[in-house]
């Protein structure tokens, strides 16, 4: 079912996510729930501290237009990262409706275990690298307004906190 997506600021958004320990029928539900909540935000990709998960998963589909291809990712490390880099203005569905170009490595190696306990191995680039990136980042505590200046994370963060509150009193 649709989980509730939680708004920065929130303390569970800037946790350090807990390693999966067995890949059990619980989290395959969480990941579907992930799934669906991320396509009817919309977005591209979910973590679940988003959810208000502290785990290590994230959902990811990146495909514009075309046949769906959500990837899931348990435990996700980036083995590898190039030197070559990519600006994104890039959004977060826990920071409604603001945008900043944040800076990321282009291509990125990631691996990770699938909800078979399968390892996997694979080298992401374009909007797909960036948004693993941003993904992956959620599981470490890490927003996307945390490469900006103090001055712009400040104003976002008023703004959030403003949307936040005018949506809790609607
Ligand atoms: O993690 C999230 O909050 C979902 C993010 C993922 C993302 C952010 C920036 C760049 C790439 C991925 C987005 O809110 S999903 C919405 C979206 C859709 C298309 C392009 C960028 C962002
Ligand atoms: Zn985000």
């Amino acid at each position: 079912m649709k989980r509730n997506i939680l708004i920065h600021p929130d303390p569970r958004l800037k946790k350090l996510c807990d390693p999966v320990a067995d890949i059990s029928d619980e989290l395959r539900a969480l990941a579907d729930d992930m799934l669906e909540t991320m396509y009817d935000a919309p977005g591209i990709g979910l973590a679940a501290p988003q959810v208000g998960v502290l785990q290590r998963l994230i959902v990811m589909d990146c495909v514009k237009d075309g046949d769906p291809e959500p990837i899931v990712m348990v435990n996700p490390q980036v083995l590898l990262s190039s030197d070559d880099l990519n600006t994104y203005e890039e959004g977060c569905l826990s920071i409604p409706e603001q945008f900043a170009d944040v800076t990321r490595p282009a291509e990125v190696r990631v691996g990770w275990l699938d909800l078979e306990g399968n390892p996997q191995e694979k080298d992401f680039d374009g909007l797909w690298a960036t948004c693993v990136q941003h993904e992956i980042d959620h599981l470490n505590g890490k927003l996307f307004i945390d490469y900006l200046g103090p001055m712009k994370r400040q104003m976002m963060t008023r703004k959030s906190a403003k949307m936040k509150r005018d949506k809790a009193r609607a």
